[in-house]
């Protein structure tokens, strides 16, 4: 039977498991990523693994999120990851460089080999050919240490593509066009691969928007072929020898296939507060916007600063609109400076800001009080930009440019002429940013450095056979993990400080429950379905372990959340009655028991004691999740292996 592109990739790098979808398989990982935002986490944790230097081909430590330095706290993290780097055989990216997914498809990504990163938003790489997933810090610890990553193997999509995008269609109106036909959850447990004819009319960057952006299906990734296209991309970076062919099999078969006529899209824009929550700029008129930031890891690539920066040229954006521009890596701004394009973007009046996340992630040029922002990122959940009341629209960075020209939501196919931009055939290559690794003599001499923000992280405790506690929360569907672990320039810096980050856990929904959950002691969560979706962030899931949390249940939950849940041993149910959950109350006492026999069975029995009732709960788990959690997570699991 014929393979599909990932299903080639996941063969040659299977450890152990079966290829059969719905069971878990270990893989070998050749790469890793991490960004300082979960960085120190991870490298702490790494660091208790004792492990002498990373055993993976390239491992890359980036800074790109907390570049504002705001108190000592981003400066003594970044201090430690560099020491980190050093002493343990990764290559630094120094603050400045850029976006991690941005430099790493730039210098390091290369088709058909695999890539972990600390980072929702690594199945960027994917537009490059290679399976790149999104993990929690630890599992990205654990491969630096060599160790398989695990998942369960997903489902196989396919998106066919046809036709050729007309100006001013965007791969950013493809990614809205898909997360509005198939939702924040339409891709939970599978991959995405993009085919068909309209492929080969996409350049690697905007494919790599296209991956990027998947991950807001809930894609455990996407991935496009490795064609000419994708040679091309490489040989521009001069690493064309790092090129290889990659195609899914004639008859490799697809457990859904979705159809997108490229030729038929128009700029299409996500309304607060969902990447879901699509519509046609076209149907979006007389809406007034006070603020357009362009940047960030889906469309901060040359190609679409150049594309901006036409837009702009020769004009001067509405005097009650707020432009911001950031891009996407030293490299890119290098390019756009050297060609006179930056000009163009400070003449019209932009705010050019560093090459990192900035306002993607709330540090800095929050909106002001309802103000509207449109932005070229892929998330707009409530509260992220840093403005509580914040209305945040997702688009292309054509539109964004339009809308800053005229003041109001303007599709860029009212500009009249299509733009052209010329791309170089070669980038301009300066890797003066990256410090590669120390050989191994000199990397044992590295001292480690160390500052008072960083403290110790929770411990999970062995799963108790039996479980009594409150529910101390009970919160509805789509609960992102910025609403669970807050990040903006507040909290950000506090990243390797769960004590202090603890006061912020789930301030978005219910600022109390810090307080009641420590007041608590043990306790539980009943959240409704996608749980934890979005981010990364181990965080989402130490914090509550620090604050007390033991059990979360939920109608259902996000790929990445649950793995960190039960990383942090933390036990993760499902109701088997989705109804039930309006049932169980905030407050109400509950019990589980026989949780071992549970465990194996994968039917658990909570009782409600406050309302005298009982419901089913499923939870089913493999063999090593139940060791993990038995174990009391992944770090003392990896401990009691020794
Ligand atoms: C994000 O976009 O939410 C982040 C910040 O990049 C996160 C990682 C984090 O929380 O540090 C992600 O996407 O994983
Ligand atoms: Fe950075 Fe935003 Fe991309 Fe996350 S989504 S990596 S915060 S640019």
């Amino acid at each position: 039977m014929g393979l599909t592109i990932a299903e080639k990739i996941i063969k040659a790098h299977l450890k152990s498991g079966e290829m059969k979808k719905g069971e878990e398989i270990a893989l070998k990982i050749d790469q890793t990523l991490t960004q300082d935002a979960t960085g120190t986490m991870a490298y702490l944790e790494f660091e208790t693994m004792g492990i002498p230097r990373v055993r993976t081909e390239l491992s890359v430590a980036y800074i790109d999120h907390n570049t504002l330095q705001s108190g000592f706290m981003n400066a003594d993290d970044h201090r430690f990851i560099r020491s980190m780097a050093a002493r343990y055989g990764l290559y630094f990216s120094r603050p400045g460089n850029g976006i991690c997914h941005q430099v790493h498809l730039e210098r390091f990504a290369r088709p058909g080999k695999t890539l972990i990163g600390s980072d929702s938003h690594t199945p960027t790489g994917g537009g490059i050919g290679m399976l790149a997933m999104g993990a929690g810090g630890l599992d990205v610890a654990v491969a630096m240490g060599g160790g398989a990553y695990h998942i369960i193997m997903p489902q196989m999509y396919k998106v066919k593509l046809t036709g050729r995008l007309r100006p001013f269609v965007t791969a950013k109106d493809v990614s809205l066009e898909l997360l509005r036909r198939i939702s924040v959850k339409g891709g939970v447990g599978a991959i995405i691969e993009w085919g068909g004819e309209g492929v080969k009319t996409l350049s690697v960057p905007e494919r790599a928007t296209i991956t990027n952006m998947g991950t807001e299906t809930g894609a455990t990734t996407s991935i496009f072929p490795s064609d000419e296209v994708t040679r091309e991309f490489l040989k521009a970076e001069g690493r064309e020898e790092d090129w290889i062919e990659l195609k899914s099999d004639d008859d490799a078969t697809y457990d859904k296939v979705i159809e997108i006529d490229l030729s038929k899209l128009e700029p299409m824009i996500a309304c607060p507060h969902s990447p879901d929550n699509v519509k046609k700029v076209s149907e979006l008129k007389d809406v007034k916007v006070d603020q357009v930031c362009i940047g960030s890891c889906t469309n901060s690539s040359l190609y679409d600063m150049l594309k901006v920066a036409e837009i702009l040229k020769g004009k001067v954006i509405n005097p009650d609109v707020s432009l911001s521009v950031s891009p996407g890596s030293k490299q890119v701004l290098t390019m756009l400076a050297d060609c006179g394009a930056l000009s163009d973007i400070l003449g019209a009046g932009a705010r050019v800001l560093e090459c990192a996340c900035g306002p993607c992630i709330g540090m800095g040029f929050s909106p002001n009080s309802g103000g509207v922002s449109l932005r070229t990122f892929n998330r707009n959940f409530e509260g992220r930009s840093g403005t509580a009341d914040g209305q945040v629209y997702l688009v292309s960075p054509e539109t964004a440019a339009a809308s800053a020209l005229t003041g109001y939501i303007t599709s860029p196919m009212t500009l009249g002429d299509k733009i052209k931009v010329q791309m170089p055939e070669t980038f301009k290559i300066d890797d003066s940013a990256i410090e590669p690794p120390l050989p191994p003599e000199k990397a044992m001499e590295v001292e480690i450095k160390r500052g008072p923000n960083i403290k110790p992280f929770p411990d999970g405790e062995p799963l108790p056979d039996e479980f009594k506690a409150e529910l101390v929360l009970k919160v509805g569907d789509n609960i992102t993990t910025d609403h669970i672990m807050p990040a903006g320039s507040k909290i950000l810096p506090y990243r390797s400080n769960i004590p202090h980050l603890s006061q912020y856990c789930f301030g978005v929904c219910d600022e109390t429950f810090p307080e009641r959950a420590k007041v608590a002691g043990r306790s539980i969560i009943l959240g409704g379905s996608n749980y934890g979706q979005g981010s990364s962030r181990e965080h989402a899931a130490l914090v509550p372990l620090y604050l007390g949390v033991r059990v979360v249940i939920a109608k259902s939950f996000a790929r990445i959340h649950a793995a960190n849940l039960i990383n942090a041993g933390i036990l993760p149910l499902t109701l088997a009655e989705p109804e039930d959950y309006e049932s169980i109350e905030q407050g109400d006492t509950l019990k589980l028991t026989g949780i071992y026999e549970s465990l194996d069975s994968g039917t658990f029995r909570l009782s409600d004691i406050t309302k005298g009732k009982t419901f089913e709960l499923k939870g089913e788990f493999t063999e090593r999740q139940k060791a993990l959690l038995r174990a009391g997570g992944l770090l003392k699991y990896v401990a009691s292996e020794e």
